[in-house]
């Protein structure tokens, strides 16, 4: 029942939504082309007129107790929900609704027959609820930033399209998040996690690898299983140019023995056609599409691709260039744009420039501070009398995120040119080799000590379900209760949370 004051805050909710961000849904635009929803996944708005349900399901790290995010008046995920309910500590999203009335929601995907490294009791890692801030229009929400080894799928889809028959699908990515490794996929994949050979899946795949195409990338190609396409063969197809603005709208469709990818700037524009016409040869014609679909995965689950996902469905049929131009201009009209990484600045005596130290605030180790010794980090009992060379050690210069400007780098003041990275969940101070990978690895984004307020929590960029923590006396990125002795419940609120301090030398 309703209280007078639940009403209030409904009615407030209402006043600060304002207007719809778009009337119609991408899913009534499809519908009325003919070519109707089978799934639609966004964790940042609704795709269908109307849609009332939950967006996406959290999980919480304190206790593991399921929210679930709906949506403003104006369509826009309330991420007032997720904030209340994530307060002093962390969420993962752990399922992504379909919005299409066909049940085909997205879950934490089980292991496949892709051997790649740490899965968690067989599935894949889930993604962090913060890894990807967003603004549509005036309204914050939040993405699904795909870490290596994070993926959904489902393999049980309701209305699956199958064999040769015809599909399209569109996705909104981040095109500057991504790598080359495989496979950062949206799309229809095997149902038993594997692969049984050519043309069993096609999906979107957005990043650096595959046969790609003009310019530097990314690019969006087809996964069509044992191949990344961009156009009629196994080669680069030059026509198919690098989509890098920060939010790309990915199209792909298929039918018999034709095909096409089309792409275009999400925040303004119209689509261009970088592919259409028929099938690669040998096993791509006719299709044998399995039906299941996946998230930030390749079919047999390779799970070493990164990238955002914010929105994107799947449709029975072939859709028209002219559905998908409406699509593009709902799209636009939506107006996605850039919100902070950094929940919770620095004071400003320690801002970029600055040297700080950083002190641990467990009760164990109050004493001890963020320290290195060669390439390992550790914390060290630092104080006014200590050793200089203990003193540098622990002392930090703050500079721009060598991979994301929006966040922070930490360069060692003994060591100048070296940096705090992470390698395999380890932190490590080493010396930048300029690589991309160095500089992600290098990227941490502060927010609000999860313990509390007055101390920090420090983010992974790359990794954003995972914080900089002590364990045993050794610098680590842990998330809440993951796979690693170093990702212990136990302790973790303090174990992440951070002093902040003029750097002792
Ligand atoms: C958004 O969520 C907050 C927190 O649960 C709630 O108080 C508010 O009423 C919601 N707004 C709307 C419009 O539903
Ligand atoms: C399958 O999808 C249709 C709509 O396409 C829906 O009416 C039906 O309830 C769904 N079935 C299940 C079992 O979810
Ligand atoms: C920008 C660009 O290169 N666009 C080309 C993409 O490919 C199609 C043909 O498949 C060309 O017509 C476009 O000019």
């Amino acid at each position: 029942m309703f209280s007078r004051s639940s009403l209030g805050a409904f009615a407030l909710g209402l006043a600060l939504a304002g207007t719809p961000v778009n009337a119609e849904g991408v899913c009534d635009i499809y519908a009325a082309g003919g070519t109707p929803c089978i799934a639609a996944h966004s964790t940042v708005r609704t795709l269908v007129d109307g849609f009332t349900g939950a967006l996406y399901r959290l999980t919480r790290g304190s206790d593991g107790a399921y929210g679930y995010v709906t949506a403003l008046p104006n369509g826009v995920a309330n991420i007032s929900i997720q904030d209340a309910f994530c307060q002093s500590t962390t969420c993962l999203i752990s399922k992504i609704y379909d919005q299409s009335g066909s049940n085909n929601h997205l879950y934490q995907a089980p292991k496949g027959t892709a051997a790649t490294g740490p899965e968690t009791g067989g599935h894949d890692f889930l993604a962090s609820a913060i890894g990807a801030p967003v603004y549509v229009g005036d309204t914050k929400a939040y993405g699904v930033f795909i870490s290596p080894y994070t993926g959904y799928r489902n393999n049980k889809i309701n209305g699956s399209i199958t064999g040769d028959d015809a599909e399209g699908m569109y996705a909104i990515f981040d095109g500057t998040h991504y790598n080359g490794r495989c496979c950062f996929d949206y799309g229809n994949a095997e149902t038993d996690n594997s692969d049984p050979g050519n043309g069993r899946m096609e999906a979107l795949y957005f990043g650096n690898g595959g046969y790609k195409g003009s310019g530097d990338g990314p690019w969006v190609q087809a996964d069509l299983e044992n191949g990344l396409f961009s156009g009629a063969s196994r080669a680069k197809n030059e026509d198919n140019h690098s989509l890098n603005s920060r939010f790309v709208t990915a199209i792909l469709k298929g039918k018999a023995n034709q095909w096409a990818l089309r792409g275009g700037d999400a925040t303004s524009g119209s689509l261009t056609t970088m592919y259409s016409g028929k099938r690669p040869n040998s096993g791509y014609n006719p299709m044998q599409k399995e039906g299941a679909i996946v998230l930030g995965i390749g079919g047999d689950n390779s799970n070493r691709a990164q990238g955002t996902f914010y929105e994107g469905v799947m449709t029975k049929g072939y859709p028209s260039d002219d559905t998908e131009n409406k699509v593009q201009e709902n799209i636009v009209a939506a107006k996605y744009g850039t919100a902070g990484l950094v929940a919770a600045k620095f004071p400003t005596e320690f801002s970029k420039g600055s040297t700080i130290s950083l002190r641990a605030t467990t009760d164990c180790c109050s004493n001890r501070y963020i320290a290195h010794s060669g390439s390992t980090v550790k914390t060290e009992a630092v104080s006014s009398s200590s050793s200089d060379d203990l003193k540098k050690s622990a002392s930090w210069v703050v500079h721009t995120g060598l991979g994301n400007s929006a966040c922070y780098s930490f360069e060692s003041v003994d060591t100048p040119g070296s940096y705090i990275r992470h390698s395999s969940y380890k932190l490590q101070v080493d010396k930048s080799d300029g690589t991309t990978q160095f500089h992600e690895d290098a990227t941490f984004c502060p927010q609000t000590g999860i313990n509390g307020d007055g101390h920090y929590s420090i983010r992974s960029w790359s990794y954003p379900a995972r914080y900089w923590r002590h364990f045993n006396g050794v610098g680590y990125i842990a998330g809440n209760g993951g796979p690693y002795d170093f990702d212990a419940k136990y302790s973790f609120n303090d174990d992440v949370s951070w002093a902040v301090t003029k750097g002792f030398a």
